[in-house]
């Protein structure tokens, strides 16, 4: 390993986590590495470019608490905006030059002494530490409908977007209704020929107005930062002590109150009773990812879309063919059919210590000691990693608390109180369990189908309070790491 005073480190991603580590390493005059499979910086904005495309978590939150920005356009910025601050960010503190980008990590091995990293074009170079920022939503998961490859149209996922295709006047149908297809949904039904939205789930959809920051406002921002720090204060305390505190409970009031306002937006937004019905979730609201639109019951009812809920049959070479034996003929379908969430590094090869491989550990499912390390792999550290707080508290606060946890392992290796920064089996399991237990009561397992539910049907994201993240991250519990 380097000398232990001037630890070399690798961060895997480009996306927010990437550039938050690269920006913080570059601060605290550390050496680092970006390896970057894509070629340029962005993560999930990178990839998402699809029409319609917007962050719906507030802009004023969705950022970084070390560089606000006062000139967002909208309350809820569009995709490409959001993508040009993380660039700009990145051009700011000038962490491009320590950026590899085009070239994929494909392994990750312990020597012993730290890790060799060698990615797709045979690179290789040795690190005292990881970072593995490659974020959760970007494996595309293609539906196992039969009949994807007789289709004679355009197909692709949303998150492969061909820019190319034309779409006004088009034959356009869109499979799937999370937050994606619906915010597909507004952009397109109003410019396509004919547009079907076909249903499996009904969702409950917030109407949050989508509000303009004017000129004036943006100026009063740029004007005066104190302000700008007191908006993200005051959102970050009311969406984690409101949104984040509460789905901890099922039963939490706070889920009658919400639904009963999407109640309401879909009584008084939808005029037909029949679709009003097929639009009326049963299950419980934010058991799945709450949709947040202020459009999509205006847009599902234009006069060219059509709400699809009859059950998907098969895809033919002219469209979709639905259980009921209609043929709905289609020149474009888009498949917003979400993401494989338990993927994080993979498919890379890690090794950790004494050869084992990460693939092995996490053959059931993933797992981390406090969202951020696995026993058997020293100074491999994640951020938003498996059982992190995943739409129940801000992703970029959480790994800003993250990155400073590992920081303070750093200068325990640094100062020798640790050989190596590794949880031990007895504390990953311990906090296994309890991470286990707390999440039945959690709103995500009160009944439903989601993302958020590993394979046994568990919640597999953060379970506990605001509260206790912070704390936990305030300072890492020595002895839960393997002793010098
Ligand atoms: O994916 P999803 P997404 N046949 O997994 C349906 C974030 N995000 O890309 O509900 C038919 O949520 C599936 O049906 P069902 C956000 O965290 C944020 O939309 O399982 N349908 C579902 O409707 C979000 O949660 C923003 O019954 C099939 C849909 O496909 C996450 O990304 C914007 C099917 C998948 O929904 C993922 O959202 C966009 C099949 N075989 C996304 N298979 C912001 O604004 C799947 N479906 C921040």
């Amino acid at each position: 390993m380097q000398a232990k005073s001037s630890p070399r480190f690798a961060i895997i991603g480009a996306g927010m986590s990437g550039i938050l580590s690269a920006v913080r390493l570059k601060e605290e005059g550390l050496d680092f590495t970006v390896f970057e499979k894509a070629e340029k910086v962005g993560g999930t904005w990178r990839e998402n470019t699809y029409p319609g495309i917007a962050c719906d978590v507030p802009s004023h939150l969705y950022c970084y608490s070390f560089e606000l920005n006062p000139d967002w356009s909208y309350a809820a910025s569009p995709g490409a905006e959001i993508q040009a601050y993380f660039e700009g960010v990145a051009n700011r503190y000038e962490v491009g030059d320590s950026m590899r980008f085009g070239d994929p990590v494909v392994r990750c091995e312990w020597t012993g002494e730290g890790w060799e990293i060698e990615t797709g074009s045979g690179y290789k170079d040795q690190f005292d530490w990881v970072i593995a920022a490659t974020g959760i939503l970007h494996h595309p998961k293609y539906p196992d409908i039969e009949g994807l490859e007789d289709f004679e149209g355009t197909i692709f996922h949303s998150a492969r977007w061909d820019h190319s295709v034309p779409l006004d006047g088009q034959r356009i149908g869109v499979i799937g209704t999370g937050s994606s297809g619906v915010q597909i949904t507004g952009a397109l039904a109003p410019r396509s020929g004919k547009f079907s939205l076909f249903q499996r789930t009904a969702q409950w959809v917030v109407p949050v107005e989508q509000i303009a920051y004017s000129e004036e406002q943006r100026a009063e921002f740029r004007s005066n930062p104190e302000a700008l720090l007191e908006l993200h204060k005051e959102l970050d305390t009311t969406f984690h002590e409101g949104f984040g505190n509460a789905v901890l409970d099922g039963k939490s009031e706070f889920f009658d109150t919400i639904e009963a306002t999407c109640t309401e937006h879909l009584e008084n937004h939808v005029a037909d009773p029949e679709l009003r019905e097929k639009l009326r979730p049963d299950y419980r609201a934010a058991c799945k990812r709450l949709v947040i639109s202020h459009d999509f019951f205006d847009s599902i009812q234009h006069p060219n879309a059509e709400l699809v809920t009859e059950k998907i049959e098969r895809i033919e070479a002219s469209g979709i063919r639905t259980e009921d034996g209609r043929l709905h003929e289609l020149d474009l379908i888009v498949l917003a059919t979400g993401f494989h969430v338990d993927q994080f590094m993979r498919p890379m090869t890690i090794r950790g210590r004494d050869g084992i491989l990460l693939d092995e550990v996490w053959k059931e499912r993933p797992s981390a000691y406090l969202a951020v390390g696995v026993p058997g792999f020293p100074n491999f550290f994640m951020l938003n990693g498996p059982n992190s707080p995943v739409g129940n508290f801000s992703l970029i606060r959480t790994a800003e608390m993250q990155f400073d946890y590992m920081m303070k392992l750093v200068e325990a290796v640094r100062s020798g109180k640790l050989a190596s920064a590794m949880p031990t089996q007895q504390a990953a399991s311990r906090f296994e369990e309890e991470r286990t237990e707390a999440a039945k009561n959690t709103v995500w397992a009160s009944g439903c189908r989601s993302w958020y539910l590993d394979d046994r049907g568990i919640p597999a994201a953060w379970p506990f309070p605001f509260s206790r993240f912070c704390d936990e991250m305030t300072e890492p519990k020595l002895e839960d790491f393997e002793a010098a």
